[in-house]
């Protein structure tokens, strides 16, 4: 019987190409969005191993509906991918809208923790494994990037801490932390500038989605008894910068 993961935010970048990856390696694969033209797209390319599931991640109350919904076939669930996730406009906290801010922290956090709490019985089940997207920002604090590092700082901890919620169940749990990768990440905090984006990644040979889902699908498959806790990858070209001095 095959196994089965479950992608938030599957209709692009990471999630896509992480979908890719495990279709590939004989998987099933469960993806939520909220674009059906996309998530159509998506199931005519990868068949039927692919189940769309429109789902906001701000909408917690569907989560439960949704997930007893789904086909007998897509039931068991063996990996859940928290992979949903969004950074406001690039701006300081004191000129910042809150809107934005809101919607932010609803989906990086409040539908995170939401939507695994949904899944652990089935994860326990199986003796599965979680996955959660973070970053270099929930380590590295960068002037704009307060409330995302902050989300993501949560969703670092909140992964350490539930490994000890399920010591003893054989489920694993790993935070991924990945720097500087040219996805549409960039074009949704740029609000859809696709020069400001194109700039930021000029001349310095960023990841790739499909490098990051290779690094999710290599923590997938390493034996059931090891646990890689959190993983943290750059590009090559990116390091850290200083502390900044105010003078006067
Ligand atoms: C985003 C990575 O380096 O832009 O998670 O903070 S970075």
């Amino acid at each position: 019987m095959s196994q089965t993961i479950f992608i938030t935010g599957v209709t692009a970048g990471i999630g896509a190409a992480t979908a890719r990856k495990f279709i590939a390696n004989g998987w099933q694969v469960i993806g939520t969005g909220r674009r059906r033209d996309r998530l159509d797209t998506l199931a005519a390319e990868l068949g039927e191993g692919f189940h769309p599931l429109m789902l906001d991640m701000q909408s917690i109350a569907d989560f439960g509906p949704a997930l007893s919904g789904l086909p007998d076939q897509f039931q068991a669930i063996d990996l859940l991918l928290n992979n949903a996730g969004l950074a406001p406009p690039m701006s300081n906290l004191q000129d910042a809208e809150q809107e934005p801010i809101d919607t932010v922290i609803a989906t990086n956090v409040d539908g995170l923790v939401a939507l695994t709490r949904h899944l652990l019985p089935r994860l326990i089940d199986r003796k599965g494994g979680v996955i959660n997207l973070s970053s270099v920002a929930a380590t590295y604090p960068y002037r704009g990037g307060a409330v995302y590092a902050g989300t993501k700082a949560f969703v670092r901890q909140f992964s350490l801490g539930l490994r000890c919620d399920l010591h003893g169940t054989g489920v694993r749990v790993t935070s991924i932390e990945p720097g500087m990768a040219e996805t549409e990440f960039t074009l949704v905090r740029t609000q859809g500038d696709q020069a400001a984006s194109d700039a930021l990644y000029a001349d310095m040979n960023p990841m790739t989605a499909d490098d990051i889902a290779e690094t999710i699908w290599w923590v997938a498959s390493l034996p059931a008894h090891v646990n890689i806790n959190s993983l943290e990858l750059m590009p090559t070209s990116q390091s850290w910068a200083g502390f900044a001095v105010h003078r006067g």
